[in-house]
């Protein structure tokens, strides 16, 4: 058998002594304090990969546009810093302005085949302050046994969320700000959520990167074939565009009677919205998965 070197049979001799025959004197009672000092420190520098000081993590809210009348996605993410995430919780709240109908979903996070997988608990709910203020509320537990969690060093999408900007809500940015005082209105309660993040058996309070949504002037901006300006391109704005041409019906924006975008408004339009409805024909010009501006210079006016 090959010999250990005489520094660490030693060292090994020492540390049986001490801690496998330990000595009721002063004296042995000395060295093996010095013995757990020495193991404290070598555990101190070689185990943990971060000191516990070092773990933290972060909440963010990300930011949108639009213009009145319009619907903008929002995500919630978390990312940590010294430690897989287990757990999260927290309420992002929004102004009277914007519109949150139903409760966020699931984010990219827990997708069954790029993230996680859907956690073993869900929350995600609609909630207020007490003072009446409107948010929603969050929080998942990754995995009830603690072997699958959210890996450190990396943004985790966690719930993304859809407000309405209603009609006549005037330009400018709407915060979207995290706070620890939202209670949820399903089940009723009066219990807020606060804003925490689990790295396995410890509790972080995470810093907060906060989000809003900008409310863009609407001069110029249309949907390509939306006649009726309702943001859906369906048989009302064919019907719309037939009156516009044939009978001196009213329009809101000449671009979005366009539908070719060819600068001309006559028959080929409408009859271009219908091959689109109808016969699962190519995609109206943009802008026509979103509203926008025109790409293309012509003498069409939209107000
Ligand atoms: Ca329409
Ligand atoms: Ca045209
Ligand atoms: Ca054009």
């Amino acid at each position: 058998m090959r010999r250990r070197p005489v520094e660490i049979e030693d060292w090994h001799s020492e540390f049986v002594r001490n801690f496998t025959h330990p000595e009721v004197s002063r004296e042995g009672a000395l060295r093996r304090r010095k013995w757990w000092l020495c193991v404290a420190a070598v555990f101190v520098v070689l185990c943990p990969q971060v000191p516990l000081s070092a773990q933290s993590a972060e909440l963010s809210c990300s930011s949108g546009s639009g213009i009145a009348v319009s619907d903008v996605t929002i995500a919630v993410s978390v990312t940590s810093i010294g430690g897989d995430i287990d757990g999260v919780s927290g309420g992002v709240q929004h102004t009277p302005e914007l519109e949150l109908g139903s409760a966020p979903v699931l984010g990219s996070a827990f997708d069954p085949i790029t993230g996680v997988g859907s956690p073993d608990f869900v929350f995600l709910e609609l909630a207020a302050t007490a003072g009446g203020a409107a948010g929603f509320t969050f929080g998942f537990v990754v995995d009830f046994n603690l072997t699958i969690s959210l890996p450190t060093g990396v943004s985790q999408e966690l719930t993304v969320a859809t407000y309405s900007i209603p009609a006549g809500t005037a330009e400018g940015v709407y915060p979207l700000n995290f706070t620890d005082a939202l209670i949820p209105l399903n089940p009723p309660t009066s219990i807020a959520i606060i804003n925490q993040v689990s790295l396995g058996p410890i509790e972080v309070a995470p810093t907060l990167a906060h989000g809003s949504i900008e409310v863009v002037s609407s001069v110029g901006v249309f949907l390509r074939g939306d006649t009726n300006a309702d943001l859906t391109v369906d048989l009302a704005d064919a019907v719309a565009s037939l009156s516009f041409l044939f009978e001196g019906g009213p329009s809101v924006c000449l671009d979005a009677i366009d539908a070719n975008d060819d600068g001309i408004l006559d028959i080929s339009d409408p009859i271009k919205v219908l091959v689109l409805l109808f016969s699962l024909g190519p995609p109206l010009p943009a802008p026509y998965r979103a509203p926008g501006l025109d790409p293309t210079a012509d003498a069409l006016s939209c107000l």
